[in-house]
Order: C-alpha cells, then structure tokens, then sequence
C-alpha cells in the first residue's frame, strides 16, 4: 500500500524536469505532422509547429523547406530552374510518406516529422538525426544529420581546413578577410553546398538561404552533420547520384552553369596595385613581349580613377585611356578595371548625383541613403538587389565600353566598408521583397557581378570578363572568382590550391588566386612553384599589392624567369585543350581545376592530407603541388596508369611515390588514354597558330573521349552555329582513335592534324601500315632542355602521323 502511495510521488518526480524542459525549451523541433496534402510532385504538410513542403525537382533532385510560419514566397538569386515533370510516386500512411522517383526515395516520418532518404534499392543515403531533427531557436533555423560511419564532407566553396571537412564547422557571411590565415572563416564568398561520402555512396545538400548560415561536419559533436542560417526557412536541396561530378551537374542544372569565356580571359594576366601612369602600363606590355612572356591581360587597380571615384580616368595618369587600350590591343593585350560598388558622396560627380536622382542607393530604415567609409571617403552603395539599381549600374557601365576596356574586376562587394559591421537596419529591395542587411548581405556581391556582366554584355558588344571577389551560389553564370588577399607564403600557395579544388567542386569552374601571395614579396623559388602551378589554373593572375616588391616574372631573377616562361608558355601550347575544357564546364558545370575526390571519390587516399592538394586539370593532367622548399615529395597515384608529362615514364597507379623535386620542374602527369589537342607557340591568344592542331594520345585500358571545341574565342556567334566541335573518341578495345563527324558551321583555324603517341610498343602500326617506333619521342623534353628560348615548339621531333583536315568534317578512324 505504501509503495502504491509511493508511485504519484516518483511519477511527478521524473515528470517534473520534462514538463519545465517543454515549457521552458527554446528550442522549437516541428514536432508531428498534422496535414498532409499530396499534389502531383509536391507534398505540402503542416506539423506541430512548422509549415512543410516537399518537392521533387528531378528523379535525382528533391527540394525540402521549412518554417515556422507559412511558406512564404518562394524568390532565389541562387536557383534559376523550375522542377522538371518527372515520374514518380507518392503515397502515405499512418506512420509515413513515401515518394519513389526513378533514382532515389524519400520516407517522411510522421511522429515526428523527420525526413531519411533511399538508394532506389534501398540503402540509407542521409537521414535526419533521431530527436534531432530541424528545429528553431529563436529565428535560427538548423537541420541535424545523422552522422553516418566514416562519413566525408567536401565543399562549401571558398573555405579554407582540408579537402575532407570532417570535424570542422563554417560560416558563410562574406568578409573582407585581408591578408587572412590558413585556417579563418569565413572568407569573400557563399556557397552553402556540400556533398557526403559513405559507404560507397554520395550526395549533395544545397542550403538555399542567404542569411548568415553555419555548417557542422561534426566540430564539438559526435552526432550529427547540420546545417542552419541564422533567419529565413530552412530551404535545402537534397541530390543523390552514383558519381560526385553527377552531383555537380545536378547541383548547376540548378544554380546554372558559367558562359562561354573570352578566349584572352583564359590567357596570362598580368595585374599589380597599381600600375601607373599609362607609360607604365604600356611599359610592362611592351616589356612582356620583349622577354617573350605570352600574356593577354592588364589588369588597372584603383588608381586609374580620379581619387577613387567610379566611372572616372585619372586625367593626369590616363589622359587618354582610349588611345591607350588602342596601342595595348595593337600588341594583343586586353585591358581589365577595377570597380568597388562604393561612389563617393561627393556633389557635382556624375555618379554620385545620377545615382541620387535615380534613387538607387541602399537606405536605413528611416528612408535615409546609408553611408559608409572606403577608398573614396564617404560613400553610399548602389542596391543591387534592385531591378533600378542594376539597371543604373548596366548604364554606367557602359563609361568601360566607350574607353576600350573589355574586362571588369568588382572588389570589395562583401559590401566591405572601413570597420566592416554595416549596420542590419539598412534595407535592401531585394527585388521587391524588402529585406534587411542579414538577409541580403550575402548575396549583394553576386547582385554586383550580375550588374557588371549584364551592363558589359549589353554594350561590350563581344563577350565580356567579370571578375568578383565576393559572391553566392549561382556566381558562376556572371563571373570568375579569385580568392582575395592573399599571402605570400608556402602554406597559403597550397591552401589556395584546395580554396579552387573547394570552389570546382562547388559548380564555380572560372577561378584562380594571386601568383606570387598578394601581400609581400614570396622568395624567388616560392615565386617560380607559383607560377608553375598558375598555369594549370583556371584563371592565370599574378598580382601583388601597393608597396611590395614588383611582381612580374622578370622581377626574380633570370632562372625564374626562365622557368616562368617555360610554364607560360606551355599555357598557351595547351590553349585547344583549355578552352574545350572551359566548354566543357559550360555544358556540364564540372570544374576545370578537379581535386581527385571527384573522380576518385572511395579511394581514402586521396583525401589523406599528405595527398589532398593534388588534382587534375581537365580529365588529362595530374598536378601535384608541393611547397618550393621541399626536396622530396611523397606522391599518390590513383588508379590506372599514370605518364611523366616530361618523360613519358608510366607510373602504375593505386601506389605512393617518393618524387625528387626541382625548382624548374612542377611535377604532372598524364592519365591513360588521355587525348591532349595542343597548338603552336604564341605570345597572346588574339596572334594566329600555325595551322597544325597537335593531337596527344596516351595509350591506357581505358576508353576514354574528348569534345574538341573551338570558336571566335569573342563573339556570340557560337550561339548561332559558328562553332567547330568534334568528338575524339580512344578506344582500348578496338584499337582506335575515332574522329567523329564535325559538327558547326565554323571553319577550324586548323588545317593539319598532327597525331602525337605515347606509350605504343615499339612495332605498334598506324593504320597505313607505317611503324611509329621513330616517332616515340616524349611530349616534353626534360625541363632543363625545355624550349629554353619559348620559340621551339615542345613537339618538335615527336612521332606522328600528319592529317590533312582541310575543313572536311567526316568521320574518320585510326587504328593502331
Ligand atoms: O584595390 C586594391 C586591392 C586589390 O588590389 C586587391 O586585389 C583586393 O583584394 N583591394 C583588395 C583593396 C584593398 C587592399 C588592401
């Protein structure tokens, strides 16, 4: 009877802390769901405390978003395609809701709402965790995951840590992060994608919210992965393929994928803070082409204005910048300008006064135009995020146009002001939806690229290049990107190698970083890696800032600049390669710089920090950087067969490598079956070829294609037909080397098609019968003996077979 009289008591005891826990809890999870309304590929729901809403947006795509509050309007800078009409099937019971598409399944649970999805047979690829769940803290919105056994997370864009971000958490609010350390976030730029590795298989989560958002890949837990942003709903895309780069083209069938670039874009580029006055300018163009340093690009920073005013030429530096990007394009040089959204308060300046009767500026709240500090002084800040302010800033843009400029360079669009803590009560219009400084901070760099793309298009009248700094997923259809100050230091070289690797594996394919470290002087052997590694960059910059050694190649003495050159011009040898890789990136969004997490996703070497930097460019070259210090370095070679760039010595792959180091020599390697197309030597992309396109071919087991591309390298042209694209195809099986039928109306610049083999056994026979034993000569003679003087072609005296093209576009086969 006592022990009954007893049971009250302890129930009340044990109730007791979870009834406080309930009613105190600020946490808010969004409990059981209530309603269900299926409709056609969407499944709407409501819960305890939140709104809900499934979509499928294709058979490998499924959208989920979340709020405390009903669904609001559904407006995004990021995605810019609606779900595609798909089959699939959607049903529910009482416990939960089931949706099948072709490739993947989604099971919502309903008590409580909690979200896990299926390989289509069956295998857990994510799932919320148990308890977990998504839930709000105040306006914060956070989705757990369970932390699944041996799981990698790589991603995310511009982050700095390692390759695999297992054990680190970022946050993504874009910052002007001068001369910032190997290890800080958040840097310039927001991308809040990421994809999962386990067991075999991948995926991707796309967090479409442009608040202040915090990733955790396990940092302070043992748990979960999560992401969150600090307002909004939670918005996130979930992608399950068999393969990363898959992951990648679904991810930018969303976020969209780069345009066509110029082809001089692609070129070497040579910036510095600041060259002045115009002599100066055309002294180190003139001075490239003396010492035979191919280069396309002359990038102009902040002192070509009139005390730093937009939309001005200093009158005293530049008194005419026309007639001088007249004599730069005259010797095959294009001219970029740096523009900073900031324009001066300042009465009686054009743009300051336009943009005032326009009424484009970002306001506080009490309708006042927000002022802030930088270059100029005082300065308001054209809102971006305005179909008017866009509009303002396309015309002003056309100034660049009108004085021969071709390339624009947007800077410190974080909005970076002196002091950075812009205040959240300056509103934005967000396209109509009003929004404040925490919700359009992130995108308002993306919001300037677009403007400086758009304005350019529209009165550049060829094909422009942009520039940013800061930016948001989705950058990648207006702009490149390079990733800011940066050091001149061994360890800042290789973190900015993984920043692109992260960028690429984040839909952005046009990206580079300052050769040399932005802030100081890097010693002479540091310089030379630097650059080597540069061109095998996306996008070839050597800049260096205000009161730092000058940084041209010649600036280091004459071995580096020999060896700067040698690798310069490799660059523009490989330009036919280049540029169908960078058309490649425009049909698929896969990256031109690719760490081997993507095509080697299960093997856990490579993500073994001895090894995470090395990556392939394009699908043929293996780069692997080390620090210039270094005598020795420890080498992964992933499966297949892998061949000395140099030598063409055959490295088996699945095995680590102890490589001897020299300054002169960036080690590379080719992948079987790999086909290379190169071209002549030529100091800027704007001079002509010889008309002999050099076709490498890599012997391996593998089958293996490549879309040759080709165009005006300036024009739109190319969307109305004038293109030259030809698919090659190696096949180990049958023995050949397939040229399928041409297909364009533009006529190649090639008429000659030289066939180059590596790796044939000696008695190999080419398919008139003639024996190419002679002809086995390596790709590149050793660097020492490598084009010393940038005039010899490097194929020279290699093996071939030689091909007429003429302009006939029939297929044609080769067999060996
Ligand atoms: O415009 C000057 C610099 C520019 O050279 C650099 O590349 C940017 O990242 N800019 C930042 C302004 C601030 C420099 C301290």
């Amino acid at each position: 009877m006592r022990k009954l009289k007893l049971i009250p008591k302890l129930l009340f005891l044990f109730t007791f802390p979870l009834l406080v826990h309930a009613q105190n809890n600020p946490v808010v999870n969004t409990g059981n769901i209530k309603t269900v309304n299926i409709a056609g590929q969407k499944v709407e729901f409501t819960t305890e405390h939140a709104y809900g809403e499934l979509t499928v947006y294709s058979p490998s795509i499924i959208r989920v978003r979340l709020d405390q509050k009903k669904l609001g309007n559904d407006f995004s800078y990021a995605v810019i395609s609606k779900p595609v009409k798909t089959t699939v099937s959607i049903s529910q019971n009482e416990r939960e809701i089931s949706i099948t598409t072709d490739s993947l399944q989604a099971k919502i649970t309903k008590n409580p709402y909690s979200i896990t999805f299926y390989t289509p047979d069956g295998k857990i690829i994510s799932q919320d965790e148990k308890g977990l769940n998504t839930s709000w803290v105040a306006d914060e919105v956070t989705t757990y995951k369970k932390m699944q056994e041996g799981e990698r997370f790589v991603g995310l864009g511009e982050k700095t840590g390692n390759l695999d971000r297992k054990g680190s958490g970022y946050t993504n609010w874009n910052f002007d992060a001068y001369g910032y350390s190997t290890g800080q976030d958040p840097l310039y730029s927001t991308i809040p994608f990421y994809m999962g590795i386990h067991h075999g298989l991948n995926y991707g989560i796309f967090l479409d919210n442009t608040y202040q958002s915090d990733f955790n890949f396990g940092a302070s837990n043992n748990r979960f992965s999560s992401f969150g942003a600090q307002g909004g709903e939670m918005n996130y895309y979930f992608i399950y393929h068999k393969h990363l780069s898959d992951i990648i083209t679904s991810y930018t069938s969303l976020t969209g994928r780069m345009n066509l670039p110029p082809l001089w874009s692609l070129g070497y580029q040579q910036n510095r803070y600041t060259y002045y006055p115009d002599t100066e300018v055309l002294r180190i163009a003139q001075t490239l082409r003396e010492k035979k340093i191919p280069a396309d690009g002359i990038t102009l920073d902040i002192h070509y204005m009139d005390q730093y005013k937009l939309f001005t030429w200093d009158k005293s530096r530049f008194p005419n910048p026309l007639a001088m990007n007249k004599k730069l394009a005259d010797m095959g040089f294009t001219t970029t300008v740096i523009v900073d959204p900031g324009i001066k308060v300042e009465k009686g300046y054009q743009a300051y006064e336009s943009g005032l009767k326009e009424n484009i500026f970002i306001k506080y709240s009490d309708s006042t135009n927000y002022s802030g500090q930088v270059w100029p002084g005082w300065c308001n800040f054209p809102d971006f995020t305005s179909e008017k302010g866009r509009s303002w800033w396309r015309n002003e843009v056309k100034f660049f146009a009108n004085t021969g400029v071709s390339g624009i360079w947007n800077d410190m669009n974080e909005i970076a002001t002196w002091g950075n803590k812009m205040p959240s009560n300056v509103l934005f219009n967000y396209d109509g939806a009003l929004a404040s400084h925490k919700q359009a901070h992130n995108v308002y760099g993306l919001q300037m690229a677009r403007s400086s793309y758009e304005g350019a298009k529209a009165s550049m009248n060829k094909r422009p290049f942009i520039l940013t700094r800061a930016g948001y997923a989705g950058l990648q259809r207006y702009t490149a990107i390079w990733t800011g100050d940066n050091r001149p230091e061994e360890d800042h070289m290789l973190l900015g190698v993984r920043l692109l690797n992260s960028l690429g594996l984040s839909g952005v394919p046009f990206t580079g970083m300052d050769i040399g470290g932005f802030i100081g002087t890097p010693s002479n052997s540091l310089f030379a890696r630097w650059i080597q590694i540069g061109a095998f960059n996306p996008y070839f910059r050597n800049h260096a800032a205000v009161n730092t050694q000058s940084s041209e190649p010649w600036t280091h003495g004459e071995e580096v600049l020999e060896i700067s050159r040698n690798y310069i011009n490799l660059r523009y040898k490989l330009m036919p390669y280049l540029y169908s890789t960078f058309f490649e990136a425009t049909q698929n969004g896969l990256p031109v710089m690719r760490t081997l997490a993507i095509d080697y996703t299960f093997d856990a070497k490579v993500f073994d920090t001895s090894f995470q930097n090395q990556y392939l460019f394009g699908k043929a070259f293996m780069v692997l950087p080390f620090e210039s210090t270094k005598e020795f370095g420890n080498a992964y070679f992933p499966k297949g067969l892998w061949y000395d760039l140099y030598t063409d010595e055959v490295q088996q792959g699945e095995t680590e490598k102890i490589l001897r180091l020299s300054k002169n020599k960036l080690p590379v390697y080719v992948k079987e079956s790999s086909i290379v197309p190169m071209q002549s030597l030529v100091q800027s992309t704007q001079e002509k070829p010889t008309d002999t396109l050099v076709l490498h071919i890599y012997k391996g087991q593998l089958n293996n294609s490549f879309v040759y591309y080709e165009d005006d390298g300036q024009s739109y042209n190319y969307e109305k037909g004038d293109f030259y694209k030809r698919k090659i195809s190696y096949d180990a099986v049958k023995h050949n080397v397939t040229f399928e039928k041409a297909e364009g109306n533009f006529k190649s610049k090639f008429n000659q098609l030289k066939l180059v083999f590596h790796g044939f056994s000696t008695d190999a026979q080419l398919n008139n019968g003639q024996n190419i034993k002679d002809e086995m000569n390596s790709f590149l003679a050793p660097i020492s003996k490598f084009d010393p003087q940038g005039t010899a072609n490097p194929v020279e005296g290699a093996k071939v077979k030689s091909i007429t093209l003429g302009n006939t576009p029939a297929q044609f086969v080769i067999t060996y």
